[in-house]
């Protein structure tokens, strides 16, 4: 058979199974859209090539699988990068491909010209230029081989205009790669770490997204439960262990739970699964849990002892460490430590709405829409402090339902992954937590959603600040207030309006809890502003550079 090279990347997307791209056309990838015309893959026509990028992670995020974007060449491309960026930094598999000029102009500064590969290396797992129509056989397997595959990311493909017209004869079309991270575990070291577990007298499991990427959540409650081990979680863990189970000690880190602290710095034995001891989460790191004794679990050998000097490791699929080791571990009742837990658990209370305070207080907010929503919902936030106040206070029940920019901390992200997610999930709920500085990032994707009529409610915490920075200057630079506070405050019900989505303002309603839970029930798209108030600030917290232990509020 013979195809061009358009021909083949939209023909193996469709063997593939991808069934949405989100992108932009441009004069570098018309003829990719030319042939994506006739196929079944629905396109998503984005506002920005960055919401295209963070519409396929949310895609991806809340499937697992790996989603896929296009953009034009030169600013097409830029303008995806920090989607892309941020999809490295959580390992979150997108396919990118990207229009290039033609090979014969590559290095000439034609128009929309950009080294689009040299630019994205560092920012993705992978990436490639392809010379030829015959090449793309290769590499589109290879590139979703990689996104997939151990430690999950982005992966770039930079496509000329003339390979995207160039003709090939090939015989049959090339298979995916079965994706297999099953490789066995060394006994020795299993039957070691296993007696260390076994004997240790204060145990925790700190457990990072690795948990959600391997499939593991069943595993690692059968191990906290057979062995009576306190479990935490990272930021982007959240939503696989039971938020109510009495093992959880909830989310560590520099808005972590008080007791979720306290109870790492006391344990004599760390099990980190699928963390990468980010800064975030684990304060000054010389400082984290200098009691205990660390073996650490991962995919990616590059994260053994990245941060932290580990005694024992194993460089491994979670899942098939846990399946090995779980039959290995003894049913320990260890009741001092869990009472322990319990204990300090009673004693620092989890932070909660002020009993007949502000109405629009974040934290009632949250429990409200809590209350609410379908519990398969699936939530994603902007950056800033309405982004902790969801990580602290949303009850996440389930794997997939909680997206939110973790490693790059993206403002921006919130309205287009939540789109991507609601592609992806037709039947079920989307709520978007945002901040209003964040929501002007990508607030032209209110366009897109006007188009998709997706089920998705985009709740803006609104405090006319950016709250975050302003939290930091006043508890860290002495109240020196600079470019946090803003002079003009838009009407963003009205914007959104204008866009054509339907549109409430809290600050108008007579009952506004009431127009709340009326709004989240629609299942068109809803934009609700929420007025908080401007000093409010997200507690606990530890300050930048100290250790877990030192929290504030
Ligand atoms: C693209 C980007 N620029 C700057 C920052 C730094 N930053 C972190 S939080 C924040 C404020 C966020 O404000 P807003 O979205 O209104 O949320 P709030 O903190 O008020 O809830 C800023 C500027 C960032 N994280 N991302």
């Amino acid at each position: 058979m013979k195809h061009t090279g358009a021909e083949i990347i939209i023909r193996m997307l469709e063997r593939k199974g991808i069934e949405v791209i989100a992108g932009i056309p441009g004069s570098a990838n018309l003829t990719l859209y030319k042939v994506l015309h006739g196929s079944k893959i629905k396109h998503v026509l984005a506002r920005h090539e960055q919401g295209a990028g963070f519409i396929a992670q949310g895609m991806a995020r809340s499937t697992g699988k790996a989603a896929v974007c296009f953009a034009t060449s030169g600013p097409g491309a830029t303008n995806l990068i920090t989607a892309i960026a941020d999809a490295k930094l959580d390992s979150v598999p997108v396919v990118a491909f990207t229009g290039q000029v033609a090979t014969t102009m590559i290095g000439t500064d034609a128009f929309q010209e950009i080294d689009t590969y040299g630019l994205t290396i560092p920012v993705t797992r992978h990436n490639f230029l392809a010379r030829s129509a015959a090449d793309l056989l290769e590499i589109i397997p290879e590139a979703f081989r990689i996104a997939e595959s151990g430690r999950p990311g982005p992966v770039v493909i930079d496509v000329p205009r003339d390979v995207q017209l160039q003709e090939v004869e090939f015989d049959e079309w090339p298979s995916f790669h079965e994706i297999n991270t099953k490789d066995g575990i060394d006994s020795n070291s299993l039957s070691e770490i296993a007696s260390e577990i076994n004997n240790s007298l204060r145990p925790v499991i700190l457990y990072g997204a690795g948990i959600i990427e391997s499939r593991s959540e069943s595993l690692l409650a059968e191990l906290a439960e057979k062995n009576n081990i306190p479990v935490i979680s990272t930021l982007r863990g959240l939503g696989a262990f039971d938020p109510f189970h009495p093992l959880y000690l909830g989310m560590m880190g520099m808005h972590g739970t008080k007791y979720a602290n306290h109870i790492t710095d006391q344990a004599d034995l760390v099990l980190a699964l699928g963390f990468r001891f980010d800064d975030r989460a684990t304060g000054k790191a010389s400082d984290f849990c200098s009691n205990a004794r660390i073996i650490q679990v991962d995919i990616d050998k590059t994260e053994i002892g990245k941060i932290k000097a580990v005694h024992r490791h194993i460089h491994a699929d979670i899942n098939v460490f846990l399946e090995a080791v779980i039959p290995l571990i003894d049913r320990d009742q260890r009741t001092e430590w869990t009472g322990r837990a319990a204990a300090v658990k009673e004693l620092m209370p989890y932070i909660k709405a002020p009993l007949n305070g502000d109405v629009f207080h974040p934290l009632r907010i949250i429990d409200e829409v809590a209350a609410t929503v379908p519990e398969d919902t699936i939530d994603t936030t902007d950056v800033g402090q309405h982004q902790m106040w969801v990580a602290m206070k949303f009850p996440f029940r389930r794997s997939r339902t909680f997206l939110t920019s973790g490693g790059l901390g993206t403002m921006g992200f919130g309205v287009p992954a939540a789109i991507g997610a609601a592609l992806a999930w037709p039947g079920r709920k989307v709520v978007c937590f945002s901040g209003d500085g964040s929501f002007l990032m990508n607030i032209q994707e209110l366009a897109t959603i006007a188009e998709q009529k997706p089920n998705l409610a985009i709740l803006l915490f609104n405090n006319g600040s950016l709250g975050l920075v302003r939290q930091q200057q006043e508890l860290f630079y002495e109240k020196k207030y600079i470019a946090s506070e803003f002079q003009s405050r838009p009407d963003f019900a009205m914007i959104a309006r204008g866009f054509g989505i339907k549109s409430f303002d809290l600050e108008k309603e007579k009952d506004p809890l009431a127009v709340l839970r009326g709004a989240l029930d629609s299942e068109e798209p809803v934009f609700i502003n929420i007025p908080i108030n401007f000093s409010e600030n997200v507690f606990p917290m530890v300050p930048p550079g100290s250790a877990n232990k030192i929290m504030i509020g």
